[in-house]
């Protein structure tokens, strides 16, 4: 890119991973300034810095400085956040302005962007600016680098084509310099699966060093996981035996008693949100978080090993009976770029882990359609051994829910065009052979239902395939073969979507009665942060500045009304086994579901931070503020409640406790402190009077007819 050469005066790297993956110093002017946040000391950084970039320091006279600012807001309660501290190094460095000007007007925005949340983080804040002039060095570049020679890039090892011609490109801001010619057999947008993994963005400053000894296997690590960085592995004898040198293995308890187990994590894919650790509920603790420059050398290898040589043996045990079991199995949406510890991609790996191999999906705008799918990077992958995985597209915001419905109803004609091929063919004397006769009457028996008719398309499709050039039945039956097997058709979104702008479709999608699953995932709030009608009383957001007025819509209960819909509303940090519970139920409804998931967000601010997602669920349900239920029509056809109060009476005294934990409502306390108090009080009677709604609907009777 010759035509960036030399028009900056100053780079910044905030994120340490960066280095060695872009091209970081590109268009840096002679004698500019780069500004590193890196979490070594200087003579341990110049050891980490990639030949190229030595190369350009010392050619370029660079002005070279370093802060460790991830450590720094670590120590001054700011978490990850070292945009303040980088800020402030800035100005040190760069001179732009006079420093004191500098330090009084970010004290000035710090306080205009923060004085509402209190004078707590307003202190952190301005703690930030100081420690960001004081802790930054400068780091002396010998001349001798700049005669350094450049090793050639390594070899493409086992990374497909397509990672190494398109993806690697695109993730390494060269995607603009792709030719046209790249994408010759993609143009009508497919994209390979599982672009994520060839990532390894190494983001995490702490991953999960497990402590065999310590662990119960139960797998709630894995299950929690918002990117599936840590999963369970069963071994073999001969498995633990070939494993790289000093691999800790346990045996595996209960069932598993002929395996050694290990839980594993994947370093580089790790985000270092912790919830993995925050919900071991080992009596000692089985995770300890470690720096990831500690554990990366042996555990890299040790996570390629588990996952590409030992891989998932699901099938040892039934992997739809418990949370623990699911666990084994391979999750089909990996390492996404959801923020670390989001509330909402726990729940859609769970339903990959279930459903994945069959699985269409259609995702609404938002969140999950960003983290489900940006280019060049998707999560949803196949199954490494059958080649079979999740078909996904994300469709727009307003139009979602139709769009899944659509994808419905067209496999639906497809495999209903099978039949009737099959049974014109069973029809037309003795053309085909008995073998493929039975094939044919046992897929026709089975077709609405995955494991049967996978089981028969296993032994149809080989004799079809084979007699496709003689027999024109067998001939269209092969070229249908991707309807063969029952599919699982999913329609994701976020509360936006189906509250709101996509809820006429929804509505319409739900009436329809089509055989289909919807997950929202419930932030309360459009991904941005606007207010929308799952947004509850008193909380502030986006055009609910002054905290919002109306109560919370209830979307499971409008839905319950059809009487032939599948509705539940999940947490799963309150209840694991509720939520396994409530997406086999969904899933196995011959009709259209509904799930409805809270899912924790950035945007709540939650004081504890989304290392603790999972415990907030929990403290939701136990306070209150949101409730688990389920309702399932088959019951009511069996003389009983249709309708399942999962959650136990909440603990009112913990109501105003759990709002006041999450910024989102504090925020109103500080500028309108009056009618924060009348619109808190008002949340807990709404969230009273719904729980109240649904006692009566438990306490309903039922006959049957
Ligand atoms: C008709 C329309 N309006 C607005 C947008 C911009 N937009 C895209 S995603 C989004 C928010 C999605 O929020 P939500 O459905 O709650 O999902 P989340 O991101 O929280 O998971 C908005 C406003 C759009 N794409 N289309
Ligand atoms: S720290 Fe977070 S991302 Fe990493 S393994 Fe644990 S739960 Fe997963
Ligand atoms: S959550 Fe803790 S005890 Fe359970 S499997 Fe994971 S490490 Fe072991
Ligand atoms: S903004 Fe919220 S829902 Fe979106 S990825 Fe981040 S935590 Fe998850």
């Amino acid at each position: 890119m010759e035509g960036l050469q030399g028009i900056m005066d100053f780079v910044a790297c905030h994120v340490p991973s960066y280095l060695g993956k872009y091209d970081l110093l590109k268009g840096l002017k002679d004698g500019g300034t780069f500004l590193l946040n890196s979490t070594w000391d200087a003579e341990t950084t110049k050891g980490h810095l990639p030949a190229e970039m030595k190369r350009y320091l010392a050619q370029h006279k660079i002005n070279f400085y370093i802060i460790n600012a991830t450590k720094l807001a670590a120590e001054l309660g700011l978490g990850s956040r070292t945009n303040t501290i980088m800020q402030s190094a800035f100005f040190k460095v760069s001179g732009v302005i006079p420093f004191d000007k500098a330090v009084e007007e970010m004290k000035k925005a710090i306080y205009k962007s923060y004085g509402k949340k209190g004078d707590q983080i307003v202190n952190m804040n301005y703690a930030a600016v100081d420690a960001g002039a004081n802790y930054v060095e400068r780091v002396e570049v010998p001349s001798q680098w700049g005669s350094l020679t450049l090793e050639a890039k390594t070899a493409a090892g086992d990374r497909p084509e397509f990672i190494t011609k398109i993806v690697d490109p695109i993730n390494a801001l060269a995607g603009d310099d792709l030719p046209v010619s790249a994408f010759v057999g993609r143009e009508d947008g497919t994209w390979e699966a599982g672009t994520s993994a060839y990532e390894k963005r190494g983001i995490a400053a702490a991953i999960p060093a497990w402590v065999g000894e310590n662990c119960i296997q139960c797998n709630q690590c894995a299950y929690v996981c918002p990117h599936a960085a840590i999963r369970p592995f069963l071994l073999t004898e001969a498995e633990v035996s070939a494993a790289p040198s000093g691999t800790q293995v346990v045996d595996g308890n209960g069932a598993l008693k002929e395996y050694k187990f290990r839980i594993q994590v994947s370093p580089l894919d790790c985000t270092g949100c912790g919830s993995c650790a925050n919900v071991c509920p080992a009596p000692k603790k089985a995770l300890d978080m470690k720096p990831l420059e500690a554990q990366l050398v042996a555990e890299e290898p040790r996570w390629e090993y588990m996952h590409h040589k030992v891989g998932y043996k699901a099938g040892v045990v039934d992997k739809t009976k418990t949370v623990k079991n699911l666990q084994f199995e391979q999750p089909l949406f990996e390492f996404s770029g959801a923020c670390a510890g989001c509330g909402e991609t726990p729940y859609i790996k769970a339903i990959t882990q279930l459903f994945g191999e069959d699985m269409i999906v259609a995702n609404a705008t938002g969140c999950s359609s960003i983290y489900g799918g940006s280019a060049p990077s998707t999560p949803y992958c196949k199954n490494r051994v059958s080649g079979r995985g999740p078909a996904w597209a994300n469709s727009l915001f307003e139009d979602n829910a139709e769009f899944g419905l659509g994808l419905h109803v067209g496999v639906e004609k497809m495999r209903e065009r099978l039949r009737l091929t099959m049974e014109a063919a069973l029809a037309d004397g003795g053309k085909c052979s008995a073998q493929i006769k039975a094939a044919m009457q046992e897929w026709i028996a089975g077709m609405n239902s995955t494991e049967a008719s996978r089981a028969a398309a296993d032994k149809l499709l080989p004799l079809v395939e084979k007699s496709a050039a003689g027999c024109e039945y067998c001939k269209q039956i092969a070229e249908l073969k991707q309807y063969l097997v029952k599919k699982s058709q999913w329609i994701f979104g976020g509360d936006g979507w189906a509250y709101d702008i996509g809820y006429g479709g929804l509505d319409h999608v739900l009436a329809s009665g089509q055989d289909v699953n919807v997950l929202v995932m419930d932030t309360e709030v459009y991904s941005g942060g606007q207010s929308s009608k799952a947004t509850p009383v008193g909380a502030v957001a986006k055009f609910a500045s002054a905290g919002k007025r109306i109560r919370k819509k209830d979307l499971g209960a409008m839905a319950m009304t059809y009487g032939y819909v599948y509705v539940a509303q999940v947490a799963m940090g309150a209840n694991q086994n509720q939520y396994l519970q409530a997406i086999k139920e969904a899933e196995a409804y011959p009709g259209p579901s509904l799930v409805i998931a809270y899912a924790p967000c950035i945007n709540h601010g939650n004081k504890y931070g989304m290392g603790m997602s999972q415990t907030t669920e929990k403290k939701a349900v136990e306070s209150g503020y949101w409730h688990l239920w389920r309702y399932n029509p088959l019951l009511e056809a069996e003389g009983k409640n249709p309708f399942t109060l999962d959650s136990k009476e909440p603990d009112w005294s913990k109501f105003q406790e759990f709002i006041h934990d999450e910024v989102r409502y504090t925020s109103l306390l500080k500028l309108f402190p009056k009618e924060a108090e009348e619109l808190f009080a008002a949340a807990q009677e709404n969230a009273q009077w719904r729980y109240g709604t649904y006692l009566r609907f438990a306490a309903m009777e039922y006959a049957k007819k």
